[in-house]
């Protein structure tokens, strides 16, 4: 059965991103608690920023599991992406990356590689870009593996990366890669921007979709924005997706109302 997150950022140079909840762990973790959220996603400045025993402290104090751990501070902070020009920029993106699955396959949740997929450009070709990518996804899944979880990948709009923006194209990008060790991530807000029929993507992602960014059409809370979550929730019961959906949305109005607007909309959806 589909389960239910909310995101935590506590990237201060992140301010004004799809993020729920800000900078307060211990508050975040409790308020989803009672908001009856199953899990929390967090997005961390650095990997060495969040103590993994008191992390798990707070959600064993809560009753709550970890989703998954975003990477995209990397990228945030130092500017760092898998894609870059020099080797030494790529390599400290992998390491960057590396921390960060070590941080949440410890606490048994997969990290996520959204915005340090990078683009192509400034004297890297496509195809160059490609390879490099490919190059990182199978090694960082491999290293994944290793806790026993999966690396998720997600496509972007085609305003962050020039790489991969739909399902398809993400589904072809992992077709090289060991079964299972690199699934999907969907996020709604750039599959309403890419993709022609969403909820189609969704069942063409089929048992590679390893997790969802639960959001509405302006990347406010679902429910705020415009999409149709009827043929969403259909094709997510039909697929018997277990995963998470996770409001990665914009505290609008405010944290608060996001969530609890996010929890209601999931309710009503898949309870
Ligand atoms: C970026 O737009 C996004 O959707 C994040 O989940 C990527 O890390
Ligand atoms: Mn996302």
């Amino acid at each position: 059965m589909i389960q239910s997150a909310v995101t935590i950022s506590l990237v201060a140079e992140a301010a004004g991103g799809p993020f729920v909840f800000w900078h307060d762990l211990p508050g975040a973790i409790a308020e989803a608690r009672s908001l009856g959220f199953d899990a929390v996603e967090v997005f961390p400045p650095a990997p060495d920023a969040v103590d993994p025993r008191q992390l798990q402290r707070l959600l064993d104090d809560q009753g709550l599991k970890l989703a998954a751990v975003g990477t995209g501070g990397g990228w945030v902070r130092q500017k760092l992406h898998l894609c870059l020009p020099d080797a030494g920029g790529r390599q400290r993106a992998r390491d960057y990356i590396r921390g960060i699955i070590d941080l949440a396959g410890g606490l048994g949740a997969p990290a996520i590689i959204g915005s340090m997929q990078g683009r192509w450009g400034e004297g890297v070709s496509r195809e160059q870009a490609r390879d490099w990518l490919v190059e990182a996804l199978a090694e960082l899944g491999a290293h994944a593996n290793s806790y026993g979880v999966p690396l998720l990948y997600e496509p972007l709009n085609r305003y962050e990366t020039n790489l991969v923006n739909t399902v398809e194209q993400g589904l072809e990008l992992l077709r090289p890669l060991p079964a299972g060790r690199v699934k999907l991530l969907c996020d709604l807000f750039h599959m309403n921007i890419e993709e022609v029929d969403i909820a189609a993507s969704l069942m063409a992602a089929g048992s590679q979709l390893g997790h969802l960014h639960f959001v509405d059409s302006n990347r406010r809370p679902a429910g705020y924005g415009h999409l149709d979550y009827g043929p969403i929730a259909r094709a997510l019961k039909s697929l018997d997706y277990g995963g998470y959906a996770s409001a990665e949305a914009f505290a609008w109005p405010d944290s608060s109302t996001a969530a609890r607007q996010t929890s209601d909309m999931f309710r009503r959806l898949f309870r």
